[in-house]
């Protein structure tokens, strides 16, 4: 794994100063808790009004391709509440198909808090963002605009204006956000989903032949950039 990630997991160590690290501490020292871990709330099902199930198929599906691919890297679905849906959908699915639960489990929290708030050390956070990648709006994107303040507004700006449904872009974060020096997150994976709400762009009316295909390659991108980063 590159040295950023383990430079984060050796920052994330020290609670007090986790933007200073620890002298002495090694990667060889480094528990399997540190392994590099992705958080992703799910994609499209709330203001985007996806089909529940239909998602949890989607998810499960992706996780099974994908958490074999990763090496020692870790999956984690996020959601709010231990009274989400989705949640207990992807958890019964992903138990279903025996995935390995070292490599992919759920977690209930917010997932600006991940550290400091559940103690769970998570890398990489993923965002489900709007096609033009503002801040605001709600939901899991005002959230993570919010906690990562204006570092990650230019530093998203600095790599793409707008996203296509389906697409990914990597932000990589500094100790010039609070996400970074509290949390230990050192990139925030954008994902733009596919839309059943009918106020918002690009809507899809319930055509959930291409809403799956997009969901799909949502995951997919989200993945894939993950693994980019912790290649
Ligand atoms: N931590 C963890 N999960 C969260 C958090 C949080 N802080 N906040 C929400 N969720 P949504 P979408 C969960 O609506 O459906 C935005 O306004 C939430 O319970 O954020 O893809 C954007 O700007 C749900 O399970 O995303 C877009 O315009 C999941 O995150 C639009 O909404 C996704 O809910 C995207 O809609």
């Amino acid at each position: 794994f590159s040295s950023n990630l383990d430079k984060a997991n050796t920052v994330s160590k020290n609670v007090e100063n986790p933007a200073v690290g620890c002298p002495g501490t090694h990667v060889d020292q480094i528990s399997k808790d540190d392994a590099p871990t992705l958080a992703f709330p799910s994609i499209s099902t709330s203001d985007f009004q996806f089909n529940h199930e239909k998602a949890a198929d989607v998810i499960v599906e992706k996780v099974a391709e994908f958490s074999n691919k990763l090496g020692n890297a870790r999956l984690v679905f996020v959601d709010l509440t231990h009274g989400s849906k989705i949640l207990s959908l992807v958890k019964s699915k992903a138990a279903q198909k025996n995935i390995d639960s070292r490599k992919f489990f759920t977690h209930v929290g917010d997932i600006t808090q991940l550290y400091s708030t559940g103690g769970l050390r998570c890398t990489v956070i993923a965002n489900a963002a709007n096609w033009r990648l503002k801040p605001g709006g709600g939901g899991v994107n005002a959230a993570i605009f919010n906690a990562a303040g204006p570092a990650m507004e230019s530093a998203t700006k600095e790599r793409a204006q707008s996203l296509l449904p389906g697409n990914a872009v990597i932000v990589p974060l500094t100790s010039s956000s609070p996400l970074f020096t509290r949390e230990g997150v050192t990139h925030v994976i954008h994902v733009l989903g596919p839309n059943m709400n009918p106020q918002r762009p690009n809507c899809l009316n319930n055509d959930y032949n291409k809403g799956c295909k997009i969901l799909k390659e949502a995951y997919t991108s989200l993945f894939e950039a993950f693994a980019s980063i912790v290649r």
